[in-house]
């Protein structure tokens, strides 16, 4: 066992001086999320962008209309919630299907606060 902060935070004993209060509250930080946005845009169809929500967000034929509709509208919208890997990867994902059937569909991330 590597005895860092990590480790004593998340309830892993230590007895190597037991006369020492350990300290309970954790001090490590969860790493950061990152909300993966999509943009409206005049091109991209309707159907594609539905489509897109489904393949690479999970979402329902009724939850991926309803937020394309919110992208339609307000002009963005966030579509999922990752560690900063996933983000990359389904901004990656999006931006490359979207390009492979030439629409113009954009999907960025962002750091949540
Ligand atoms: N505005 C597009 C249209 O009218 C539809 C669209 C929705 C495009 C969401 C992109 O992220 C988007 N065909």
């Amino acid at each position: 066992m590597i005895r860092d902060d990590w480790n004593m935070a998340n309830g892993d004993s230590d007895d190597s001086d037991a006369s020492v209060i350990v300290e309970t509250r954790p001090k490590t930080q969860r790493p950061p999320l990152y909300k993966v946005l999509l943009l409206n845009d005049d091109y991209t169809p309707m159907e594609f962008v539905v489509h897109v929500l489904e393949r690479f967000f999970g979402m329902n034929h009724a939850q991926a209309f309803e937020i394309m509709l919110t992208v339609h509208k307000k002009g963005v919208a966030v579509v999922g919630v990752f560690s900063h890997e996933i983000a990359e990867t389904k901004v990656a994902q999006v931006m490359d299907f979207a390009r492979r059937h030439q629409h113009p569909l954009q999907c960025t991330m962002e750091k949540e606060d």
